[in-house]
């Protein structure tokens, strides 16, 4: 039901912002940074901007965050780069790259603006993919140890830790993200052994969270729900076979330490289940998360497979879906329109989204990513008209609302992205920021800062604690 009294936003709800390092920080090779996957990505179209110099957030940080703070952010959610803090992944820590996280996040501070960070976006260290990557039970330690290097030097003022950035789209659409794909014979059980490798990775940081009074921890993973394309019981089924194997392996392993039933059932019938090592079983086990944070920019609609098809694929766009043979079929929703780069808008979807999640874990709940990737031109005035990223960030606020007054608890709210950077796959003319940086592809320009229209509308809405919209 639409409610019709709505409940007012908790009063310590977090009007946030997120990036993530490599997209926002450029200075890839500086101050003795080390490489990272991202960096060494070739698979990017000619003439698509890549992470150099990114948004040059490195160089601006203290000015970024004067914006932020104008915005009045109550929380600002970042990754850090594994290989700035460790250049080789499991080696030297490097003092410069730590203490980069160090000022922003004392900068942060001095503003009254929540850090919440992020440990791992995508940007495997190089040297570590090198040696195999998640392949190796070895990356598994040094996560470990680079999450205990990150809680020593920032634990006594960060309270809000993320463990790793949308395992799921990594290990069910890495190819979108230029995540390498995994060798062996069988690649789709390689990459099964990897994403049990992270699960233990992630289970063991949350653990190393813990060792630090007051700090708090939660996974976060991509979430959508899953809509049946009719209500064919085989449709429904399908739709329940996508959404445990998208959403709930990832986060049933999470919270509770197991598999999902339903996936590890799709997994031993392929011959794709992961070698599970003495410990590993305890080591989920005892990897509890306080909250479950969570990115979500679109609801997914299937239908029950056809016979001969379709082929797994997926991998050119993250959430253009077109299905798995024997398993699911993509279909598009013919209620919802879509945003300029084919992406569904489904803001009623995200609310369901909150209750399924609410419903399952009976955790609080932090958005870590929503929001609207389009060309935005910068005017001659130095202003930015962008109406449409205003519209899909109001109906998912209200939506927000109504999922607050269906009794959820939801922490905060994040969107993408605190000011533009480089997408994942489609460089600077994809921009999400409410912040106008001043490049291109190819061109830097003068990488000025601009506020956007949207940067204007989302203060207002912070300072109303979301009542005006
Ligand atoms: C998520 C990622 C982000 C981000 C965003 C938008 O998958 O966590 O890193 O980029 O989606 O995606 P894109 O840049 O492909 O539009």
């Amino acid at each position: 039901m639409q409610h019709r009294t709505l409940r007012p936003f908790p009063p310590s709800f977090l009007w946030g912002a997120s990036t993530s390092a490599y997209q926002v920080e450029g200075a890839a090779a500086e101050d003795g940074k080390g490489p990272s996957i991202m960096d060494a990505r070739t698979d990017r179209p000619a003439g698509v901007a890549d992470y150099t110099v990114a948004s040059d957030h490195y160089h601006r940080m203290e000015e970024d965050v004067a914006l932020m703070a104008e915005l009045g952010l109550r929380a600002y959610r970042f990754s850090v780069s594994w290989s700035r803090v460790i250049p080789d992944g499991d080696g030297e820590v490097n003092p410069a790259g730590l203490a980069f996280y160090g000022r922003l996040v004392d900068a942060l501070l001095a503003h009254g603006i929540e850090p919440v960070l992020t440990m791992y976006h995508f940007d495997l260290p190089q040297a570590l993919q090198a040696k195999g990557g998640w392949s190796s039970r070895s990356t598994v330690d040094a996560f470990e140890r680079y999450a205990r290097v990150l809680t020593a030097a920032l634990g006594d003022r960060v309270r809000y830790w993320l463990t790793i950035n949308e395992q799921n789209i990594m290990i069910l659409f890495g190819g979108a993200l230029g995540i390498p794909a995994p060798g062996g014979d069988d690649p789709q059980r390689e990459i099964y052994q990897q994403n049990h490798h992270m699960l233990v990775a992630q289970a063991r940081a949350m653990r190393a969270v813990h060792e630090v009074p007051g700090a708090l921890v939660g996974p976060a993973p991509n979430i959508a729900c899953v809509y049946p394309a009719s209500s064919d019981p085989l449709d429904v089924v399908a739709a329940e076979d996508f959404a445990a194997i998208r959403n709930w392996l990832y986060l049933d392993a999470a919270v509770h330490g197991v598999y999902n039933p339903t996936a590890w059932a799709y997994l031993g019938e392929r011959g794709w289940r992961p070698a599970i090592e003495p410990g590993d079983l305890a080591d989920l086990a005892a990897g509890r998360p306080d909250f479950v944070a969570f990115n979500y920019y679109t609801s997914h609609t299937v239908g029950a497979p056809t016979p001969d098809g379709p082929e797994k694929g997926g991998s050119q766009d993250q959430h253009l879906l077109i299905g798995e043979a024997g398993v699911y079929r993509g279909v598009s929703n013919p209620h919802l329109t879509t945003s300029e780069f084919g992406w569904e808008m489904d803001p009623v979807g995200f609310r369901t989204t909150f209750r399924q999640l609410y419903d399952r874990y009976r955790l609080p709940l932090l958005v870590t990513e929503n929001g609207l990737g389009a060309p935005d031109v910068l005017e001659a005035d130095g202003s930015v008209h962008d109406p449409y990223r205003i519209a899909y960030l109001r109906d998912h606020v209200d939506q927000i609302q109504q999922a607050v007054t269906d009794g959820v608890d939801v922490l905060g709210y994040c969107p993408w992205a605190a000011i533009d950077l480089v997408s994942t796959h489609q460089g600077m003319r994809k921009r999400y920021g409410f912040v106008y940086v001043d490049r291109d592809e190819g061109d830097l320009r003068t990488l000025d800062r601009y506020r956007k229209d949207s940067f204007h509308w989302y203060r207002e809405l912070i300072a109303t604690h979301g009542q005006r919209r």
